[in-house]
């Protein structure tokens, strides 16, 4: 099992080597951390997007471009579903980290930084939000031995924080 820590800060400044974005299914920029990625890494990784994923990504689905000028090496992206639009599959956003984290084992990543999926603009309950991405990188079989949960939000970071501790056998 991975070891899993919660990190306050902006995901666009992490040294790791996969940070993952929350993208919508066209993958060609938008709001949120895809907004900060896209601003922070440079063009390069939307031309990446265009020309690897001419059709976008499926919800649930992950995918890798460049991390351009980014400090990581790559962009793993994924699509969460859009509680606020009426998805409501917890399968999905349940596979949006599993699939991030094979991508990364292709990839050979040892280190990799997730974004809270769903839970910003996409509205999906950020109790559930949390739990949902604990339950599936604690039972991912990844080779990947460091994963982080970023927030940039205090709150939000110790809420994570509070549930991994919970989560940790005494
Ligand atoms: N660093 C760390 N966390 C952040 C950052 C940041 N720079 N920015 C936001 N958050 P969201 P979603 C938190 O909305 O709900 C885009 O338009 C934020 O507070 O980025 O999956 C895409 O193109 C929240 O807790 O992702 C899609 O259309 C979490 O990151 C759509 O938004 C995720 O919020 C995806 O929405």
């Amino acid at each position: 099992m991975p070891t899993l820590t919660a990190v306050l800060g902006d995901l666009t400044d992490q040294h790791v080597d996969v940070i993952v974005n929350a993208a919508s299914n066209a993958m060609r920029g938008g709001g949120g951390v895809d907004g900060a990625i896209h601003r922070a890494g440079g063009p390069a990784i939307l031309a990446d997007c265009i020309a690897r994923f001419p059709n976008g990504l499926a919800t649930g689905d992950a995918g890798w471009t460049t991390a351009g000028d980014l400090p990581a090496r790559w962009v793993v992206h994924t699509v969460g579903p859009n509680f606020a639009a009426g998805e409501r599959d917890r399968s999905r956003l349940l596979s949006c980290y599993r699939r991030a984290l094979e991508v990364a084992d292709r990839l050979g990543a040892s280190s990799i930084a997730f974004p809270l999926i769903s839970a910003g603009i996409y509205g999906w309950p950020r109790a559930d939000a949390i739990a949902a991405a604990l339950e599936a990188i604690r039972s991912s079989d990844a080779l990947v031995d460091d994963v982080r949960i970023v927030a940039r939000d205090a709150a939000i970071h110790d809420e994570v924080r509070a549930a991994i501790q919970a989560a940790e056998p005494s």
